[in-house]
């Protein structure tokens, strides 16, 4: 299958991340993509393209312009309010607040993110429109008739909402991929997240309406990050009802010991809700040395989740979203890569 990636992925770049209570470096590092592309190149997976920029207008479909403007232009005001430091933001409309959009730098950050782990720096805006980008060519290349294209798009997407980044994610790639398929002619498509941590952005921008299924298999919100969105019964709103399926997962989970059950019972609705396309926000961040998730799956496991997805019989365009444990991230990915082409 084609591969579509950007250089540009390396403008994100940050100096520092809050997690676990320490400011410490960023685990979403552009050696992620680095690793990816040599493993893919190494597998054969396919030949590796580069994208054509992508459209404002397409980035509207999914994000509201305010929010647009103010990734572009964050970094600029940050620094000159505080500096050549990397931007996080420290205060949020929690409730018994008011969700007024204040003027100062800080208070636009907190209106518009909802954590200290997704730092802005002076190569985000354009690493975030590259990945984006990555992910509107991967839908031309299936719109123009491929049976499955890889987008290694980084920074990852699927925690962005139409105005909210964080999660280490500021433009949702798979939401503006679904943009562009329909562009095209798709009228019914699904979206398969197998991320480690639910897809909260991708499953708000798409929650009222029923024109796009998503189902998503991820670590309990109960437990894990994101924690306020991903519950079983968040079902669909309005239009949307039924169109949303959530499969939380305990820490722990394997293959054998519930994985692979859920990832059929998605595949079962996505098939009943019958799609004419098919994109995979693909994590790989469910492996057993991934440094900040909890399931237990292993290398050996990563072809059957390719294999379970070819066997849906759709269009596929593969988004890359998480995955953290260098070493192995790339054989991971690949091997889900080889095991939708062998199967
Ligand atoms: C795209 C994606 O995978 N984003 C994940 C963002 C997760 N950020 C919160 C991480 C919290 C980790 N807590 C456990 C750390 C173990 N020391
Ligand atoms: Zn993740």
């Amino acid at each position: 299958m084609k591969i579509v990636f950007s250089q540009d992925h390396k403008f994100q770049d940050g100096k520092s991340e809050l997690i676990d209570g320490q400011i410490q470096p960023p685990v979403e590092k552009p050696a992620r993509a680095e690793q990816i592309l040599s493993a893919v190149t190494e597998a054969r997976i396919g030949e590796v393209l580069a994208p054509a920029p992508v459209d404002r207008a397409l980035l509207q479909t999914v994000h509201t312009p305010a929010y647009l403007d103010f990734l572009e232009t964050a970094w600029d005001e940050w620094v000159a309010a505080h500096g050549d430091w990397d931007a996080l933001p420290l205060d949020w409309p929690a409730r018994t607040f008011t969700h007024r959009v204040p003027e100062a730098i800080d208070g636009k950050m907190g209106y518009y993110s909802f954590d200290a782990g997704t730092p802005i720096t002076s190569g985000t805006w354009r690493a975030v429109t590259a990945s984006a980008s990555v992910a509107a060519t991967g839908a031309t290349l299936v719109a123009d008739g491929e049976r499955a294209v890889f987008s290694l798009c980084r920074p990852p997407g699927h925690h962005a909402a139409a105005d909210v980044y964080g999660g280490y994610c500021f433009i949702n790639n798979a939401a503006v991929a679904v943009e562009a398929l329909r562009a095209r002619g798709f009228s019914r498509p699904a979206i398969i997240d197998v991320d480690y941590h639910h897809g909260n952005g991708t499953q708000a921008i798409f929650y009222g309406r029923g024109d796009v299924f998503f189902a998503s298999i991820h670590a309990d919100p109960r437990q894990e990050f994101p924690y306020f969105l991903g519950y079983a019964d968040e079902t669909g709103d309005g239009a949307g009802e039924g169109a949303n399926a959530n499969f939380p997962l305990r820490w722990g989970t394997g293959w054998k010991s519930g994985y692979e059950e859920a990832l059929e019972a998605a595949l079962d609705r996505i098939a009943a809700y019958g799609p004419d396309v098919l994109v995979v926000s693909l994590g790989a961040d469910t492996y057993h040395e991934d440094p900040i998730s909890q399931f237990t799956l292993d290398t050996d496991d990563f072809p059957r989740i390719g294999e379970h997805l070819k066997r849906a019989g759709l269009p596929t365009l593969f988004v890359m979203e998480g995955g953290y444990a260098i070493d192995a991230l790339g054989r991971n990915v690949a091997n889900v890569l080889s095991g939708f082409e062998g199967a």
